[in-house]
């Protein structure tokens, strides 16, 4: 799905780049998709759209846990490669793709954690960087899905919905996070007894910022992600997306925004301008492999907090010079 959506966006939106190759699970899928392009050959495999002699640079949106086996490839093959959220689905995979990318002396790996690039995230970074609201104490996070594919589990709620939270937290607070709890409220009856639905995550940070996050991926009534941030001075929430409000029999309303290719569009567009320059020539940019990695390890301690019930404390790992 994401993958079409990028495709869309470098075709029809973001100039600079072109898609010439494309490979899919679905085969069928595939053939369709380069059928509404100019000039794509479809590849049996990601590892063949990879090695082809015309692909400059390399974007993975398959399944979390591919992700290594291709940015692995690109690494080898010495492309820059955007892979899509999470990195890898462990510190581990993510750990083995930090040491090839070093290995390899070039920075060629970006992150898909496209909320950095959300103009209400960014407003935010800015208030934070000119010290307009003093110091951060508190984060207010929320993040709600309508519904979930069936084969959603618990622990994704957290590696796969979460991990923008904590890549989010990490790159606004300028801070890494320490520790981690996760309670778990009542389960909806919208999942299957085996899934967990809500969560609620507890992070606390190096500086002591206390950032709460509530996940809840079967709400029903929309995508809706809203994050307040609560400094010293002052307080600031991200805006709902603009939408024109109706009044109709003695009511008001406004939609809710449905899925996250429309509720963060801008985002999806923006980190995309930046990568397709940082590939032409501008260097790298934007969340790196490390901040993959760093995120993973971060779940993996909410993914202990979660089965133990426990206040876990998440591993140091000392940021390598490669990647300052
Ligand atoms: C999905 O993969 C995303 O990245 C969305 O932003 C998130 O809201 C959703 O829960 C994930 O499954």
């Amino acid at each position: 799905m994401i993958g079409q959506d990028h495709i869309r966006r470098l075709t029809r939106t973001v100039a600079g780049a072109e898609v010439v190759a494309v490979a899919d699970i679905d085969a069928d899928r595939a053939v369709m998709v380069a059928k509404q392009l100019s000039d794509a050959r479809v590849c049996d495999t990601g590892q063949d759209v990879i090695a082809a002699d015309r692909v400059d640079a390399v974007i993975v949106t398959s399944w979390g846990p591919t992700h290594e086996e291709y940015v692995l490839a690109a690494i080898g093959a010495g492309k820059p490669v955007f892979c899509e959220k999470p990195l890898a689905p462990t510190p581990e995979a993510c750990r083995r793709i930090v040491d090839a990318e070093i290995g390899g002396g070039r920075r060629l790996v970006r992150v898909g954690f496209m909320r950095r690039y959300d103009p209400g995230y960014q407003e935010m970074k800015a208030a934070l960087t000119a010290g307009a609201l003093g110091a951060p104490l508190l984060v207010h996070c929320v993040h709600r899905n309508p519904s979930v594919s069936a084969g959603h589990t618990s622990d994704m709620a957290i590696t796969d919905t979460a991990v923008h939270e904590i890549d989010a937290m990490r790159w606004l607070l300028a801070d890494e996070i320490v520790s981690a709890q996760v309670r778990l409220p009542r389960r909806t009856s919208r999942v299957k007894p085996d899934v967990q639905d809500p969560q609620l995550l507890l992070l606390e940070t190096t500086r002591g910022v206390l950032v709460d996050v509530e996940i809840f991926v079967t709400c029903g009534y929309g995508y809706d992600v809203q994050c307040e941030l609560v400094a010293e001075t002052g307080v600031m929430r991200l805006s709902d997306p603009a939408a024109s409000a109706m009044r109709i029999d003695g009511r008001a309303s406004v939609p809710v925004t449905q899925h996250w290719r429309d509720r963060f569009a801008t985002a999806y567009d923006t980190e995309f301008v930046e990568w397709v320059g940082s590939v032409s020539g501008d260097g790298p940019a934007g969340p790196s492999a490390w901040d993959g990695y760093a995120a993973a390890v971060v779940s993996d301690s909410c993914l202990e907090a979660q089965r133990t019930g426990q206040i876990i404390t998440v591993p140091v790992v000392d940021r390598p010079d490669f990647y300052i």
